[in-house]
């Protein structure tokens, strides 16, 4: 069953981030982020050109517009704005942004923006990232910033996938600085995103904008892998780490008792500690009601099963299918179910838990505003076939099956407004490097020329059922 019509006034967009699109890394007077410098040294990927949309930008936005699109995530490069992370504005990133944005809003394409999208400025990163409060002080000045040169934009998010960012730099290590289960330096990385997320929500009401703001979260909905009381408390604490320290802090703005509980005992267990002040709870508390939309970010979900060794994360960077591993000491270890698919990334393929966790999200948290769907899509290895396209069948398949619960959910009552598939076009992915294609638009990265997938094609005709 395909989705042929999508209810009126949906939003109906895809997602981009500046560094996984942008290249042009050392144009223009921008200064460098933690990935240049990193990947300088250690990566086998280069960032530019990426798909080059600091230059094709006004090509990327036509194709948005003419395959049926009403809406785009963008990121603002933090570095591109401010090369120097105390010093003067560089006024050529303010006009490219103002033109971009333009150009979004002259199509009738609404831009929703991210501040912060894994790309903190190295000068950040050396002096603790989000470890160190100083720079909570320094992004908040940063959004004011942004806040007030870029009115034109009515829907700004905080900072994207916290978690993510967290997990890569203190976890699985695969993103600068490449610590390997600093459980501490995890926890409180989220916990000072959630505090300055909050800020940066509580300056934008200061300043009384007429537009929203909000939060993105990476949630993967956890189910036990068994019956067993072991695993059932495993995925307990699996969803308190992944998942409710997450919405209590944003949504709720304070950290419940049972999501603590089962918090200390991971936290236990690695050795580890997490330092809350207690005007952080206040900042926390006081943003919570001023969150006027809340993006959710769901690929997958996890069968959790009960783990008390060493914790181990085999990273797949490369798309081989069965060759990932994760286990988390006290958190819990991932199984691969038969009966569940999965990409070649080995990433569950699991609709239901989107559904599940946005009627969770409902129950539990009553006052959480208008939801986007801002990320969602599937990784495929991909060739131009003979056609001068891409047959992609399988992730129309995947985004259909997504889609179909977005829309069951609106009709449980949940209010989710739109779907952002990610992403617009094929673009760079951190630490897989090239070769892991989520478009609905091929990118040729040595021509940089743009070829529409099967999938854009079956875009177009739901962005002409909004039309109806
Ligand atoms: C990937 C990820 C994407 C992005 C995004 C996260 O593999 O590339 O699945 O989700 O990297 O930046 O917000």
């Amino acid at each position: 069953a395909r989705v042929k019509k999508l209810p009126r006034g949906f939003y109906l967009g895809a997602a981009t981030a500046a560094y996984q699109v942008e290249g042009a890394t050392k144009e223009d007077g921008r200064g460098q982020n933690m990935w240049d410098v990193y990947l300088a040294k250690h990566g086998q990927y280069s960032p530019d050109p990426a798909s080059d949309f600091y230059h094709r930008y006004p090509e990327d936005i036509a194709l948005a517009k003419e395959f049926g699109l009403n809406a785009i995530r963008l990121s603002i490069s933090w570095v591109r704005l401010f090369p120097k992370i105390d010093g003067p504005v560089n006024e050529s990133a303010v006009t490219y942004y103002h033109d971009l944005f333009k150009t979004c809003l002259d199509y009738g394409i609404t831009p929703f923006v991210a501040l912060h999208h894994f790309d903190s400025p190295q000068e950040m990163l050396e002096e603790g990232d989000w470890l160190n409060r100083k720079n909570i002080d320094r992004f908040i000045k940063y959004a004011k910033f942004c806040f007030l040169t870029f009115p034109e934009i009515k829907n700004w998010f905080t900072i994207n996938e916290l978690i993510s960012l967290a997990s890569g730099q203190y976890l699985g290590g695969q993103f600068p600085p490449n610590h390997h289960f600093n459980v501490s330096e995890a926890i409180q990385a989220e916990h000072n995103m959630l505090v300055a997320h909050a800020r940066a929500v509580i300056a934008y009401h200061d300043l009384n904008l007429p537009g929203r703001i909000g939060c993105i979260h990476a949630l993967k909905t956890g189910y036990p892998n068994s019956n067993r009381i072991e695993d059932i408390q495993a995925c307990k604490r699996y969803d308190a780490y992944n998942n409710r320290f997450l919405l209590d802090g944003t949504l709720l703005g304070e950290y419940q008792s049972e999501t603590m509980q089962l918090l200390q005992e991971v936290l236990q267990v690695n050795d580890a500690s997490l330092t809350i002040l207690p005007e952080d709870l206040a900042i926390l508390k006081k943003a919570a009601p001023l969150n006027g939309i809340f993006g959710m970010n769901y690929y997958r979900s996890e069968f959790v099963r009960e783990y008390h060794g060493e914790s181990i994360d085999q990273f797949n960077s490369t798309g081989k299918k069965g060759t990932s591993a994760f286990k988390f000491k006290g958190v819990g270890e991932f199984v691969k179910r038969p009966e569940v698919p999965t990409t070649d990334w080995d990433w569950n393929i699991y609709p239901r838990g989107l559904f599940d966790m946005l009627m969770r999200i409902k129950r539990d948290y009553p006052n959480v505003p208008t939801i986007f769907l801002t990320e969602n899509g599937m990784a495929l290895k991909e060739q131009l076939n003979k056609e001068k396209t891409v047959d992609d069948s399988r992730r129309i398949d995947f985004i259909d099956q997504h889609l179909e619960q977005v829309l069951k959910a609106r009709q449980a009552g949940v209010n989710i407004q739109g779907y952002f598939v990610w992403s617009l076009q094929d673009q760079f992915s951190w630490a897989n490097g090239y070769n892991k294609r989520y478009g609905l638009f091929y990118v040729d990265f040595e021509t940089q020329k743009r070829y529409p997938k099967k999938s854009a094609y079956w875009f177009k005709q739901l962005g002409a059922s909004l039309e109806e």
